[in-house]
């Protein structure tokens, strides 16, 4: 296949038992999440037993470390296709620009060049304050199998963002009580800009691409904060801000397809993929649009998913496509089921594809 099928593993699943599932499973490449959304929202802290980098987080990835990293990986017999999402302690103030702004830009610097050095191509980011908030949970997918939306009426008060808060992560449990405040399109389009002048061009010459993630769920505005990507045009903003191949996208279809904008998600696999912009796809489908959407299983949803790989191969893709997320099968895997689902369909409709049919 010149597609190619991987596999997402937050940190706590990046185990080698969870490589040979990813391998039994078809799949030939890696997504690694190395900040766990799963442990910051419990509060527990990682330990060594449930991560491969067990290091401080606030600590740059170090060569040494990544390199491991990507060795057990290979040991599997898999290939590591990027790292997504840099650890919130790693550049909270880059976001928020605080008063560590610069000291952390070095650290971001570090991870980039560590990177190319241990030879992981790609580094998924999403540039955003209030992060993924106010999904709800229920039994919405096929036979009331186990999903995650976003519905208006199930969401949060849409409050400001605590001080010490970034995403839906704390990183200063010490901060004090107050609010990030408001923070306007144009204070997030200037910060943005920064972050590309400061790192692009070393991550031109570590060989790595930054590949950003659009805003999930795609709202204009989120607890009081401009939401970057929020519709499907905007990738042409972005990547009109610096032209370079390491500009690149984390193509995550499923929040392109909860988008409400000029551009539908067929259009914006055509444009982007023709345009070379597409570092790595999220491959998964959903029904409804924000304000009111959720996430189904790959072949169950407002998106014609076979018309999708075939638009992705017309134009030549030839990157690692990874299930996002998907709703779980009822069973005592449904994380494992799931994914499996997901990967065996993709796997079928790409071979299909791929022969002419
Ligand atoms: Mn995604």
């Amino acid at each position: 296949m010149s597609m190619k099928l991987g596999l997402g593993l937050y940190a706590h699943n990046l185990t080698d038992e969870n490589f040979r599932f990813a391998r039994q499973a078809g799949a030939t490449h890696i997504v690694a999440h190395l900040a766990d959304y799963r442990n910051f929202v419990t509060g527990t802290i990682q330990g060594p037993e449930t991560t491969r980098i067990p290091g401080p987080a606030n600590e740059p990835w170090t060569l040494e470390e990544l390199t491991a990293l990507r060795a057990s990986i290979n040991g599997a017999g898999l290939e590591l296709a990027a790292l997504e999402n840099f650890d919130p302690h790693h550049w909270s103030d880059v976001l928020l620009d605080g008063p560590r702004k610069a000291e952390q830009m070095a650290g971001l610097k570090v991870i980039i060049r560590n990177m190319g050095k241990a030879g992981i191509p790609v580094m998924g980011y999403n540039f955003s304050f209030a992060g993924v908030y106010g999904r709800s949970f229920g039994p919405w997918a096929r036979g009331g199998a186990e999903s995650v939306g976003y519905l208006q009426e199930l969401a949060p008060p849409d409050d400001e963002i605590p001080l010490g808060t970034i995403w839906n992560m704390v990183v200063d449990p010490d901060a004090p009580a107050g609010t990030i405040g408001r923070i306007s399109q144009e204070q997030l389009w200037s910060r943005f800009k920064w972050f590309l002048d400061e790192l692009l061009p070393v991550a031109e010459e570590a060989g790595v691409r930054l590949a950003l993630h659009p805003d999930d769920p795609p709202l204009e505005q989120l607890r009081g904060t401009a939401r970057l990507l929020w519709k499907p045009e905007l990738y042409r903003k972005v990547f009109d801000l610096h032209p370079s191949h390491a500009n690149a996208a984390e193509f995550c279809q499923g929040t392109i397809s909860e988008m409400v904008g000029e551009m539908d998600v067929y259009e914006a696999i055509e444009t982007y993929t023709a345009a070379r912009k597409i570092a790595y796809v999220h491959f998964r489908n959903v029904k409804g649009k924000v304000p009111n959407y959720y996430e189904m299983f790959v072949d169950d949803g407002d998106v014609d998913m076979i018309q999708a790989l075939r638009l992705y191969h017309k134009h030549g893709y030839d990157g690692v496509l990874v299930p996002d997320h998907t709703p779980g099968l009822e069973c005592p895997a449904p994380w494992h089921a799931g994914m499996a689902y997901a990967l065996g369909w993709m796997r079928a409709v790409i071979s299909m594809i791929e022969r002419g049919g």
